[in-house]
């Protein structure tokens, strides 16, 4: 009955839909962003990972999993819980919950291990540290195992 046009878009909406067809549709958390990029995730006053590698001019998005406020905070030393730079590379959310991003800047020199820390709760974080590393073969991830690339853009 339908038409090329109309098999066309059933099929790529089969394609966006079907991943997850015949298994029982496990409920997705809260619609992470989309795409793909650089992570942190905090979740029950943990960072993961501890250790990021971001390549210069990389855009880092956090996701804060907690109800409660934490931030992405850069140190000049680990633990020393006091906003710093490392070799001019210093980041900051500042206190959020939900995500931000921070982007490193393009000329941070490679090889720079920027640590990070939590403002509202410092040393009682599970983790209370983790750390940046500039590394420009670094790859980007997807946040979640999303469809990857469903929803053409059409025109
Ligand atoms: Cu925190």
């Amino acid at each position: 009955m339908r038409e090329r046009t109309a098999a066309w878009m059933a099929a790529a909406a089969l394609a966006a839909a079907g991943a997850g067809c015949g298994s029982s549709s496990s409920s997705s958390p809260a619609a992470p962003p989309q795409g793909s990029g650089f992570f942190i995730t905090i979740s029950n006053l943990s960072f993961s990972p501890l250790s990021l590698h971001v390549p210069p001019g990389g855009t880092v998005t956090v996701l804060n999993q907690d109800a409660m406020q934490h931030s992405v905070t850069s140190e000049t030393t680990p633990s020393s819980f006091s906003p710093g730079a490392v070799s001019g590379v210093s980041f900051d959310t500042g206190p959020f919950t939900g995500a931000r991003t921070f982007t490193l800047p393009t000329n941070a020199p490679s090889g720079t291990v920027i640590p990070f820390f939590c403002t509202v709760h410092r040393g009682t974080m599970n983790t209370p540290n983790g750390s940046i590393t500039v590394d420009p073969s670094a790859v980007a991830t997807t946040a979640s195992g999303g469809g990857g690339g469903g929803g053409g853009s059409g025109y």
